[in-house]
């Protein structure tokens, strides 16, 4: 049964059971190597242990990005100017959001988001900030074509991405959504979007593996959530939280690291691990300028400026909705 529980569509089954998260864990379980989708790591204490990760001082990304968004706003107005409608995909964060609306003037902001609490305390906590700003939240799943409000039919819109969740996406994932970005925003539009940048390892794997264990319990609090969702049994105390840079993917995997064989059961299904195998839980793929441009032009979106922290870690980039006047 389809319930709405205020917060995202669930569809759960008669014990209660979310039946995507179900399917994609045994699914994930059964594979070799295991793996499951990371969007599984942000339940509640998740998406908390996410905000805490963002304050621990080896992760660079949200700090470079709030430095690009307060040192350049002159800039992006110049090259976005006023009047456009702000889309944002995902609810704005108290901090990134203002710092652009408040640099480029515009005519109205839109966010975008499948969590309906989140996005109406997002799109309230907004409006008390620019009270003469029309803001139209939308509750949806911006990885379709989204309806855009009839209000805003008739703006230029500014797509907003920051955070480089773009990077958690596989390469054929992320230009499917730039493509369905495009299609919700229309010819002409614009995308600011935040981009992590391939730097070197050790700096990654600490930003991934922080002293405090931060992330180690982000990663561990999945394993905590499928024995109290699915009915598991997975010895979390036996396993270790892995930050590994991949270099032929130029990604940052998380994994969970069996310390010894092992079985457990997860919705009544049986699986043996042995010492050393892993479940891969998340990848954060970064970017070199010629790799983001790529990544960007295969989702329909050319490149226009680009900018970057004072320590080069992270880039903001904007690119326009407009057929490149190259040889096709
Ligand atoms: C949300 N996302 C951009 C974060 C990242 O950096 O890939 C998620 C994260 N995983 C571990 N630390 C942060």
């Amino acid at each position: 049964m389809a319930e709405n529980s205020g917060l995202k569509l669930v569809d759960r089954d008669d014990h209660g059971i979310d039946r995507a998260f179900r399917a994609d864990v045994l699914e994930g379980l059964r594979q070799n190597p295991k793996a499951l989708p990371a969007r599984w790591l942000y339940d509640d204490a998740g998406s908390q242990l996410f905000e805490d990760i963002t304050k621990v001082p080896e992760y660079y990304p949200t700090r470079s990005e709030r430095e690009i968004l307060e040192a350049r706003g002159a800039e992006f107005a110049a090259s976005i100017g006023p009047g456009r409608a702000v889309v944002e995909f995902g609810s704005g964060s108290s901090v990134k959001t203002p710092l652009l609306l408040e640099a480029i003037d515009p005519a109205a902001y839109v966010p975008l988001d499948i969590a309906g609490d989140f996005l109406r305390a997002a799109a309230a906590d907004l409006s008390a900030k620019f009270p003469s700003l029309p803001v139209y939240p939308v509750e949806a799943d911006f990885m379709r074509r989204v309806e855009l409000p009839e209000a805003v039919a008739d703006i230029p819109k500014l797509g907003f991405f920051p955070g480089s969740t773009i990077g958690n996406m596989v390469p054929r994932t992320a230009v499917d959504l730039l493509r369905t970005m495009r299609e919700t925003l229309g010819e002409g539009s614009q995308l600011l979007i935040g981009m992590d940048l391939v730097k070197d390892r050790a700096v990654l794997e600490a930003a991934y593996d922080d002293a405090a264990g931060v992330t180690a319990e982000f990663n561990l609090n999945l394993a905590r959530r499928i024995n109290r969702e699915l009915g598991g049994t997975i010895p979390v105390g036996s396993f270790s939280h892995e930050a590994r840079w991949n270099d032929d993917f130029a990604r940052i995997e998380m994994h969970l690291v069996a310390q010894g064989d092992l079985s457990f059961e997860v919705a009544g299904e049986g699986f043996t691990m042995v010492k050393g195998e892993t479940i891969h839980t998340e990848n954060s793929h970064k970017f070199k300028r010629r790799s983001a441009n790529t990544l960007l032009l295969a989702g329909g979106w050319t490149p226009v400026q680009r900018w970057l922290d004072s320590g080069e870690r992270f880039s903001v980039v904007l690119a326009e909705a407009t057929i490149p006047r190259t040889a096709p």
